[in-house]
């Protein structure tokens, strides 16, 4: 058994996400190395990541379009290329992984027969708000990990569809002033910042706790007229009271981030032509809803709990509503007012 936390002077001064991870699992169990060597993984990911987005205005090929569109339906920029790659090649012949899902893919990445194949799935938006990169502003790539059940690996991904109590960790890194690798296994939301002299992702905070609510509302208000009345409602309210602050960063990582850290409330509604809204389930809003609930926040699609739906298909999208308990709760008052009202007998006739 691992002993308690080890102390800063154990390890000199710095705590390393390796280390770390053992501890969280409190366990040297085969399953326990092999989550911190994928998790390792992840951060090398990270690390190269973060090293190209650093030179993006000095290297060739990294800004611009690659000139394709993606699964989506949006323009592919090199560095979303760049970063699906690198995930690929850091698990290829990790042993740990069966397949990786991505925003970037239409289906899955299966290893290879010739490869080792691990009981893992890891499912990812490699660069989350790569519009960003252009402007030098942050992105994130965000990740869920899944555990294969059973022996046969099903083909076309279906047996991913599932909701998101069927993760066993997810996360994200942020790729900012500095870049910080935030994870949950399930025993609570842990952070780390790249310390690039020593090449390694050093513990900054855990047990990470989102404030009980906050006034920052984090939505892109140019949607307004798209949105259904309640989130206009809500929005108003909130125009009205004294106290909040809009911030709105364009890429979902960053902006969650700031939730995470100040507390407060993030949205992308549904609108009237895009009810399910712009978010993807499986690999960016249901990572962060297992994430935020481990650190006592709320995730919703307004309506319903966002760990209890069940995809449809691969790239499935939904309305989010995610931060402080309370922020979120009164984003979702303003739902349940407009039902209520909707459901109200028509006044008879006077
Ligand atoms: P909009 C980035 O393209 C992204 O997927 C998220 O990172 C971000 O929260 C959202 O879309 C921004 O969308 O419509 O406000 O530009």
């Amino acid at each position: 058994m691992v002993n308690s936390a080890p102390s800063q002077s154990s390890e000199g001064d710095c705590i390393t996400l390796s280390r770390y991870v053992l501890h969280d699992l409190k366990s040297f169990s085969q399953p326990a190395q092999d989550l911190s060597a994928l998790m390792n993984r992840i951060a090398l990911a990270g690390k190269l990541i973060s090293r190209r987005l650093s030179r993006a205005g000095i290297l060739e090929g990294v800004l611009g379009f690659t000139g394709e569109t993606n699964v989506q339906g949006e323009s592919v920029k090199r560095m979303d290329v760049y970063a699906n790659d690198i995930f690929i090649s850091v698990f290829k012949e990790s042993g740990l992984v069966c397949r990786l899902a991505s925003e970037e893919m239409d289906q899955p990445y299966y290893i290879p027969e010739n490869c080792p194949i691990g009981r893992y799935t890891l499912l990812m938006d490699p660069i989350d708000g790569s519009s960003n990169i252009d402007t030098n502003l942050n992105v994130g790539s965000i990740f869920s990990i899944r555990q294969q059940q059973g022996e046969q690996i099903d083909g076309e991904g279906n047996d991913l569809l599932q909701d998101g109590h069927q993760q066993i960790g997810a996360g994200y890194i942020l790729y900012g002033a500095s870049t910080m690798l935030v994870y949950s296994l399930g025993n609570g939301v842990h952070s780390f910042t790249l310390d690039p002299s020593l090449g390694e992702f050093i513990l900054a905070e855990e047990n990470v706790k989102i404030p009980e609510s906050g006034s920052i509302y984090s939505l892109n208000e140019g949607n307004f007229w798209q949105w259904e009345d309640s989130i206009r409602e809500y929005v108003r309210y909130v125009h009205r009271q004294d106290g909040y602050s809009a911030r709105y960063g364009g890429a979902l990582v960053g902006d969650f981030h700031r939730i995470l850290q100040q507390g407060g409330v993030f949205l992308y509604p549904g609108t009237v032509n895009k009810p399910e809204g712009k978010l993807r389930l499986l690999y960016e809003t249901v990572p962060l809803a297992f994430l935020v609930e481990q650190a006592g926040g709320k995730a919703s699609t307004g309506t319903q709990r966002l760990m209890d739906v069940v995809p449809d298909r691969l790239h499935a999208r939904a309305p989010l509503v995610i931060g402080s308990p309370r922020s979120v709760e009164l984003v979702e008052s303003f739902h349940q007012q407009s039902t209520s009202q909707s459901q109200q007998p028509a006044m008879a006739d006077q």
